[in-house]
Parts: structure tokens; C-alpha cells; sequence
């Protein structure tokens, strides 16, 4: 087809990649989705994207409701918190998307923010050069049905001090003057301010995306509440992709094996005349 993408049906948006994916393996192809459509309905195909490191780039606009269909509540909206499907406040607890990711043995999570669009650009360019599957998490405001969700960290007036964009091999520094930082007291992340109780940069943890083990990586992306949001690349590993993997086998059985096409493979083995 001469196109350069399609929508295809509401949750099945990474089956529908995979298969355009394996069928032309020369594609750059990304999945935009919301938070319903890639952790409800969509979240199976999600998690077994994520799993075999699928060559995708996945995008969730997380705007923590069903906006398309007029403010039903989703797996990422907070709980208790009053929708049309919850009059009485959810009784849901959200999932958070990277977790999720890392759980499910993800190569690539990176998580930004809609107004600021330089380190959207930064986190799609790095997952565009993930040689594997990349998950992009953009936290969006839906203006008519669920305005201000994000605000508590997107607000000018806080955002310095209630996120922190994470760079590789950079001490984990934020605040408005880069005072604060986080250390890792041996059980869990804490933030401390620099000069304050004879803390300095040596006691600030530097961000390491390569680091195979999650638990660390899972860690960052739980952070909110009093801990600031992680923004930026929070993870980056290597590991063979489901897509290399998939063309090394069919060059090679196309090589070396029996069947060299489907008319071989159908009329081989279980067949039998009527
Ligand atoms: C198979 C199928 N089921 C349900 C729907 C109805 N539907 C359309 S959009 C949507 C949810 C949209 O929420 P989200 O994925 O968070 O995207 P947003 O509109 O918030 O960006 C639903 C349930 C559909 N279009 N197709
Ligand atoms: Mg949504």
C-alpha cells in the first residue's frame, strides 16, 4: 500500500505492528496508543510485544481516561477519582505503565511529558535508534475529559521540583537550581539536598540505562508522590529482538531446510486424498 500508516482496531494496534513488522522487517514502525487502548483492552498484545522484544516503537498517550468515548475511567486513572463510569469515585487500582514494561522484561522505557515537547523529541529519536522493542509513556492532558490530570507535575510553578529528567552516566540531580538529588539509602530511594546535613554529589546515584536488572529501573519508574516523577530514558538494554531473531531462522531454513516455500510446507507430512 502507498501509505505511510493506517489506524487499525481499537487494543489490537501491536498485533497488527507485528505483523507489518515481521512481513517488511525494513519499516521503522510505531504504535500510537492510548492508556485504554495499550493496558485494557490492548494489554495482552502489550505485554507480549514487550516480552519478545518485538523491533517496535510503542507510544502511549496516557491521559488517564477514555477520552475518544467521553471520560470512562481506564487502568491508569488514579484511584478513587470521580468519571462517568464512576460516579461514586473508582475502586480501581492503576497500573503504571513502566512498571509494567520492566515486568514484563522490557528493553526500552522512556517517559515525558506533553508540554514539553524537546524531550519528546529526544525520548522518540532514542527509541527510534532502539535496535528492539521501545516503549515511550507521553503523560497528556485530555483538556475535555480529564483536564489538569497531570498537573500537580506539569505546573510551571512545580515541575522543576516534582520531576526529574534522568540522562545516562548524570548524577540524578532536580529542583529549580539542581539542589536536590536522590540517593539510595539501601532499601530505597530518598531525596537529599546538596550541602544540606553534609550531603554532596558523591552521595547522589548516578543513572545507569544499561543496567540489565530491572529492580532499579523499577524503581524509578514507580517514583511519584514525594519522590519526583522520572522523566527521560529510564531504561536501555541490549538483547536480541524477536524480528533478527525471526529473519536468522527463515534465512537459514530457507538455506538449509526442507520446506523453501509454503506450497513445500502444505504439501509435506499430514496430508491424505478424499
Ligand atoms: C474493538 C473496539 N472496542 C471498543 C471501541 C470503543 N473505543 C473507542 S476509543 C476507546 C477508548 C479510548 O481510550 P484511550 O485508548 O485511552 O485513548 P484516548 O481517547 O484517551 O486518547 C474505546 C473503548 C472501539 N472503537 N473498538
Ligand atoms: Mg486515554
Amino acid at each position: 500500500m502507498d501509505t505511510y500508516g493506517f489506524h487499525s482496531i481499537h487494543g489490537r494496534a501491536c498485533a497488527i505492528a507485528t505483523g507489518v513488522k515481521l512481513a517488511n522487517p525494513a519499516l521503522s514502525v510505531w504504535v500510537n496508543m492510548g492508556d485504554g487502548d495499550s493496558m485494557a483492552i490492548g494489554g495482552n498484545h502489550l505485554i507480549h510485544a514487550v516480552r519478545r522484544n518485538q523491533d517496535l516503537n510503542i507510544t502511549i498517550f496516557n491521559n488517564e481516561i477514555y477520552g475518544l468515548t467521553k471520560g470512562q475511567y481506564s487502568p491508569t486513572t488514579k484511584f478513587g477519582q470521580i468519571t462517568k463510569t464512576s460516579p461514586y469515585g473508582t475502586i480501581d487500582y492503576p497500573f503504571n505503565p513502566g512498571e509494567l514494561v520492566m515486568g514484563a522484561q522490557g528493553t526500552f522505557f522512556a517517559r515525558t511529558l506533553d508540554c514539553v515537547p524537546q524531550l519528546s523529541t529526544d525520548c522518540m529519536t532514542r527509541a527510534a535508534k532502539h535496535d528492539g522493542c521501545s516503549v515511550v509513556e507521553v503523560l497528556q492532558n485530555c483538556v475535555i475529559f480529564n483536564d489538569k490530570t497531570h498537573a500537580a507535575i506539569t505546573d510551571r510553578a512545580v515541575r522543576d521540583d516534582r520531576t526529574i529528567v534522568l540522562e545516562h552516566g548524570k548524577p540524578m540531580l532536580f529542583g529549580k537550581n539542581k539542589e536536590k538529588g536522590l540517593r539510595f539509602n539501601g532499601r530505597q530511594l530518598e531525596v537529599v539536598t546538596l550541602g544540606e546535613n553534609g550531603i554532596t554529589l558523591d552521595d547522589i546515584m548516578v543513572h545507569d540505562e544499561t543496567t540489565e536488572d530491572t529492580g532499579i529501573h523499577m524503581m524509578l519508574a514507580h517514583m511519584g508522590g514525594d519522590l519526583p516523577v522520572a522523566l527521560g530514558v529510564i531504561r536501555n538494554v541490549k538483547k536480541v529482538s524477536y524480528t533478527q531473531l525471526y529473519e536468522e531462522q527463515m534465512d537459514e531454513q530457507m538455506a538449509s531446510g526442507k520446506y523453501k516455500c509454503m506450497d513445500d510446507l502444505l504439501n509435506s507430512g499430514d496430508t491424505w486424498e478424499v
